[in-house]
């Protein structure tokens, strides 16, 4: 062969593994899709922008996110997360409840700590959280990447609340999980549950009179104008979960999952430092915004009349959820002592 034609053999063979490797690189470069519950710049929308820069600058692959309302409500980006359509879902324990019963550990009142550190803590060493609930979350088709805390609940109504007769015949929006409507009930008001998007409508036409979220959201939805009066009850934190369609990351290379759970880690750890104060901000622009409304701190005698009906909710999610949540409620326990004891 005279050496022009091997130069020429050499350029199709290169040519020929060039077009090899690009399309490897091609088939690797996917476009997924992921949706959570809220608004620009509110903590799941924080978590999701980290979670894509850190997909997009340690791989090949990009990250579509949408918002609250750009495919639905809650419940209908988990039916195309379950489905397939999306790759990844963020979505609240409070919604998931009814799919996974065990997800309402969190409703249940007084169980976690209100201290900022310790729930952190607790987020990031419990074996419930971290070990038991990924099974819990595969059985339902669900690969959970992460939970964690977006801030204190705190009750906002037409008027303040201090002990659970100021509850009786309020009806208080509740998310759409049976448990929390029984915290409701224990505490004396009507639960009425309802998907996010009616929320605002219903405190505005007082078909509700109050509902519980943390003060970020009562804040960037606007709930304080329709429902003034704010109530630190000390009953428990909004949790937020985020999670992969489970045929779809089985089904992805180990290199692949290792790079969405370290996303996973770094969405996380940017949350934290989010999260750290935003609390105190929203309550500062929630006063400048409006003179009607009230802040209520429960003392520690006003908490406890609370508190005493705490143990029925436990016995309901005991009765909702049997043997398998009897063992996480144990292991949640065990979990809390460690950290509050690492606390002292
Ligand atoms: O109350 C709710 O339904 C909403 N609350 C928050 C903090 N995030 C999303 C959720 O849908």
């Amino acid at each position: 062969m005279s050496s022009t034609a091997k130069f020429r053999k050499l350029g199709i063979v290169s040519a020929v593994a060039f077009a090899g490797l690009t399309a490897a690189n091609a088939v690797h470069a996917d476009n997924w899709r992921y949706a959570h519950e809220e608004y620009e710049g509110d903590v799941q929308d924080v978590y999701a922008y980290a979670f894509k820069e850190y997909i997009e600058d340690n791989s090949e692959h990009t990250l579509q996110v949408y918002r609250f309302g750009e495919l639905g409500e809650s419940d209908d980006i988990m039916g195309q997360t379950l489905s397939g359509i999306l790759q990844f879902v963020n979505q609240s324990p409070g919604f998931t409840g009814s799919l996974i019963p065990e997800a309402q550990i969190f409703f249940i009142p007084y169980l976690m700590p209100t201290d900022m550190d310790t729930v952190v803590e607790f987020f990031r060493e419990s074996e419930a959280i971290n070990k038991m609930f990924p099974k819990l979350y595969a059985d339902a088709g669900l690969e959970l990447l992460q939970m964690y805390p977006e801030g204190e609940m705190v009750v906002t109504a037409n008027e303040p609340i201090e002990k659970p007769s100021d509850f009786n015949n309020k009806k208080i929006r509740v998310m759409t999980n049976p448990l929390l409507s029984a915290t409701y009930e224990a505490f004396g008001a009507t639960p009425t549950p309802l998907p996010w998007g009616e929320v605002y409508g219903a405190l505005q036409t007082n078909m509700i009179q109050g509902q519980e979220n943390p003060i970020f959201w009562i804040e960037s939805g606007g709930l304080y104008e329709v429902s003034p009066h704010l109530t630190f009850t000390k009953h428990g934190w909004f949790t937020t979960a985020s999670m992969a369609n489970k045929d779809f990351y089985d089904g992805l290379p180990e290199e692949d999952q290792q790079l969405i759970q370290d996303a996973a880690d770094y969405a996380f750890d940017e949350i934290i430092v989010h999260i750290n104060g935003l609390a105190e901000k929203s309550l500062e622009k929630i006063k400048e915004a409006s003179d009607e409304v009230t802040v209520t701190r429960l003392n520690d005698e006003q908490i406890e009349a609370f508190k005493a009906r705490a143990p029925q909710v436990e016995d309901k999610f005991i009765e909702m959820t049997g043997e398998s949540g009897k063992k996480l409620l144990n292991q949640f326990k065990e979990d809390l002592k460690e950290v509050q004891s690492d606390k002292e």
